[in-house]
């Protein structure tokens, strides 16, 4: 252990003298059945693991206690102990002062050691008395949290003391993500997901490390985000989904509080407002923005490429402006998504123009564009970013350029792919993509575009083929759980074999989400060994 390592630590030691040491008595020790932390069913897969086959006895004396002052840890212990009661029905305090019964101590450590290099990484000590998570941010802490939930047994060891006691096994965890940029899309505008959908989709994201979710907020079907200045946009356009199905919109109220709901998660939302393309909706809610010269009527169907905005049209821009600014103002994340794809049937000259006026408008709201990956044939600026889905060659333009790029393709990053033959819900124009080769392939190296280009990776689910929860949890899972692996875990952490077994693993706690995966064949799913009373779903 560094020198700098351990003063710090000496901090965190003298809390934990003083609570274990104020007990009146010592208890005997307890004797742990040997435990192995590096075999725990952990995914993503964490940096370095460092096993010492012993372990850790949560139990009713034991407290979570979170550095004093320091911005949103306490809440991270808060949220600790809630998802340690819906798991296995066991209350424990947080900064409890009455020391007496406590045995035990569980202490997210505001920490400012140099080896924690990035925001998100955070070192977990797990010992016989203490479980020390150091790490430099409240976000570090939070994915740290994420590791002790995956690793706290579902069921209890009756035979160690009168009550009962859960062993966590014990080590060392040294963690840190290999991309900054761990996303998953939610495609609300061919069907709408309810705010208690998106809530859900959010806290499976977060339980696998995920810190981004983009929202697709429009479409030629269906636009659903409140806009107060031009408010037919959600009254007409926001009216209709794919199939004729009934639509739906966000307030800005309800975009608040996803907002809100993701941050507590340390999960960004990203806010898309696709165009000049994919835009019949607000054209048709709008006729004014309309550039295809055609007569324009609500449309449930799943063609693309037909819709344009008018990108010669100032109003158009004074629009455009107002939306930007309205959703950015109650965005809090950097980013804004311009969308920029398949506008087949705008000029390539107008599209060039729209996507440099565009991209002005973004960055005076402050915020840094992104766009599928057509936007590199405009003057794009290097520092906005690129979404790859389809074309390599975008891709090298981006690099060329200078930008960053999202790695989304197609034939191995989308969750709305059909499995293979048999799926139940899904397209295959890209591919079909059974859950191991959505993760047998290497973002690092995909395609010769270089990892110093990458930001990160990115799983879009577009709906226009699922409407309900069920439907949207059977495409993104079990696969997302494998992009969540492939964005945060090295290259040399990665192994087919391995992470299936981890993956099967996953079932309990997916079936206690009550999460409707897709069981797939390839994967021995594991039951679950649960037996005691569950209150709350996790
Ligand atoms: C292509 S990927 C699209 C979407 C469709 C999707 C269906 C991209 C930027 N555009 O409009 O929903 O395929 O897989």
């Amino acid at each position: 252990m560094k020198f700098k390592n351990f003063c710090q630590l000496t901090t965190v030691a003298i809390l934990i003298i003083l609570v274990l040491g104020c007990k009146k008595q010592q208890k005997p020790r307890i004797k742990f059945p040997a435990t192995d932390l590096s075999k725990e069913n952990l995914i993503p897969k964490p940096l370095k693991i460092i096993a010492t086959n012993n372990a850790f006895g949560l139990d009713k004396h034991t407290a979570i206690y979170t550095t004093k002052g320091a911005a949103g840890f306490e809440d991270i212990g808060d949220f600790l102990a809630k998802k340690i009661k819906s798991k296995i029905n066991l209350e424990i305090p947080v900064n409890y002062e009455g020391v007496e019964t406590i045995e035990r101590v569980i202490y997210i450590n505001k920490s400012n050691s140099l080896e924690l290099e990035t925001p998100e990484a955070y070192q977990l000590y797990i010992n016989k008395d203490s479980i020390i998570l150091n790490s430099n941010t409240a976000e570090g802490a939070f994915r740290g949290i994420q590791t002790l939930r995956q690793i706290i047994p579902e069921v209890s060891n009756d035979t160690l003391a009168e009550h009962k006691i859960w062993p966590i096994a014990s080590g060392k965890i040294i963690d840190a993500p290999n991309f900054e940029y761990r996303a998953s899309m939610l495609d609300v505008a061919r069907h709408f997901f309810s705010v208690k959908d998106v809530k859900k989709y959010i806290d499976l994201l977060a339980y696998y490390k995920i810190n981004i979710l983009h929202l697709h907020l429009t479409d030629d079907q269906g636009w659903r985000i409140e806009i107060k200045s031009w408010p037919k946009l959600t009254e007409i356009g926001g009216s209709t989904e794919v199939g004729g199905e009934s639509g739906g919109f966000y307030t800005q109220e309800d975009y608040k509080e996803i907002v809100a709901y993701a941050a507590e998660r340390y999960i960004t939302i990203i806010p898309e407002v696709d165009m000049p393309g994919h835009t019949n909706a607000a054209s048709v809610s709008y006729p004014i923005l309309n550039g295809n010269g055609k007569a324009l009527k609500l449309y449930e169907g799943m063609r693309v490429g037909f819709s344009t905005f008018n990108t010669r049209k100032d109003t158009v821009y004074s629009f455009i402006n107002d939306v930007v600014k309205e959703i950015s103002a109650i965005t809090p994340g950097p980013y804004f998504h311009i969308g920029g794809d398949e506008s087949h049937v705008t000029k390539k000259k107008d599209y060039i123009y729209f996507v440099n006026r565009v991209e002005k408008i973004v960055q005076a709201h402050g915020k840094r564009m992104i766009g599928w990956e057509e936007i590199v044939n405009a003057n794009v600026d290097s520092t906005s970013i690129s979404q790859y889905w389809k074309h390599s060659k975008n891709a090298k333009k981006a690099v060329k350029k200078g930008m960053k790029v999202i790695m989304s393709p197609a034939e191995k990053a989308y969750l709305d792919m059909e499995y293979d033959t048999l799926s139940k819900h899904g397209l295959h124009w890209a591919a079909y993509i059974p859950v191991d080769t959505a993760y047998k392939w290497t973002p690092e190296n995909f395609e010769g575009i270089p990892k110093e280009n990458i930001l990160g990776i990115e799983a879009p689910l577009w709906s226009e083929t699922i409407s309900t929860i069920e439907e949207l949890e059977y495409l993104a899972f079990p696969r997302i759980i494998g992009y969540s692996e492939l964005s945060w875990s090295t290259k040399e952490n990665r192994d087919w074999e391995n992470y299936k077994v981890r993956l099967g693993n996953q079932a309990p706690f997916l079936d206690r989400m009550d999460v409707k995966y897709y069981p797939s064949k390839l994967i021995d799913w594991k039951k679950s060994k649960h037996t005691n009373e569950i209150i709350e779903k996790d």
